[in-house]
């Protein structure tokens, strides 16, 4: 995908940016497949422990799990990135495309920043958790990233629309400095009052291989999911090889560097065994600012 300066200046007015098409399916169809297969052996384990009645094969991606979490919640936990830890997840994390994109706004030296998520969000009167709040990616990290820029890389795997719970931002709002972030029932949040009350929030539906793009000052949050089906989104972070990373205890990794490509850190093993022992190692550190 070319970018071009009217693309950047976009960004630098509005915070955020959204690519249609950036990916395509050879970028999201091993991920799928991965998670399918994960999802597929855990049918079969509950099957097989009496938990649910049927493995739901027939089913749908985005409605396979859903099927699952009814009968068994159990199903969605350990989901994430660094917790299933599947290749073509990791792959994915340093696919040269999404790559490209992040260079041209943080230079050629590109950590992938340890906070980073794959989400499977059930329709919300399944799922336990709220929609994601409004907030700040700078105000879930620890405050010695406070002076930089990191950019945020949201990428739906499936379609996101207004009913699925798309992700929407506050344009402008990247430019008015650390809001005060408060803990609720569904995270850590920028309460309304506490909003800045001159700007308007704007839905982003995007279709599967679009990516949205935002600072890490860009006020967002999630829409309810109001459909039948499961919105699965990736949402990955990108900066500067000299920046701190926000969570010191976990682990990055310098994905691509012009500099010094031989310090790259793109080994599946790895970034394994790098994760396992900083999960394993990390219990009870203290991962917000802004203690619960
Ligand atoms: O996908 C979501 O629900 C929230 C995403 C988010 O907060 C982020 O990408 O930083
Ligand atoms: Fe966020």
């Amino acid at each position: 995908m070319r970018l071009t300066e009217s693309h950047v200046s976009f960004f630098q007015d509005n915070g955020y940016l959204l690519l249609e098409d950036a990916l395509d399916e050879n970028d999201l169809g091993p991920v799928i497949a991965e998670y399918e297969g994960i999802i597929a052996e855990r049918a079969e384990e509950l099957h097989a422990e009496g938990k649910v009645s049927d493995t739901y094969a027939d089913k749908p991606f985005t409605e396979r799990l859903l099927h699952l979490a009814n009968e068994a919640p159990e199903v969605t936990a350990n989901l994430d990135i660094m917790r299933a830890r599947g290749e073509a997840t990791f792959n994915f994390l340093k696919n040269p495309k999404i790559l490209d994109i992040a260079e041209f706004f943080v230079g050629s030296e590109i950590i992938c920043n340890p906070i980073q998520h794959i989400r499977a969000v059930l329709p919300k009167e399944k799922s336990k958790r709220a929609p994601t709040p409004w907030h700040q990616d700078a105000g879930v990290c620890w405050p010695d990233t406070d002076p930089y820029f990191m950019l945020t890389v949201w990428i739906p795997i499936v379609d996101a629309t207004l009913e699925n719970g798309c992700l929407q931002v506050m344009p402008g709002s990247h430019k008015m400095g650390l809001f005060r972030h408060d803990w609720n029932e569904a995270g850590l949040a920028v309460l309304p009052e506490n909003q800045p009350s001159n700007l308007t929030p704007k839905a982003l539906p995007i279709r599967a291989g679009g990516v949205i793009l935002f600072h890490n000052y860009t006020l967002h949050s999630a829409k309810p999911n109001e459909s039948e089906s499961v919105r699965w989104s990736f949402d990955l972070r990108y900066h500067d090889v000299y920046q701190p990373t926000g969570r010191p205890f976990y682990p990055a990794f310098l994905m691509r560097s012009r500099l010094r490509p031989e310090a790259e850190q793109t080994e599946y093993k790895s970034w394994c065994q790098r994760w396992e022992f900083a999960l394993e190692n990390s219990k009870g550190a203290q991962a917000y600012r802004w203690p619960r």
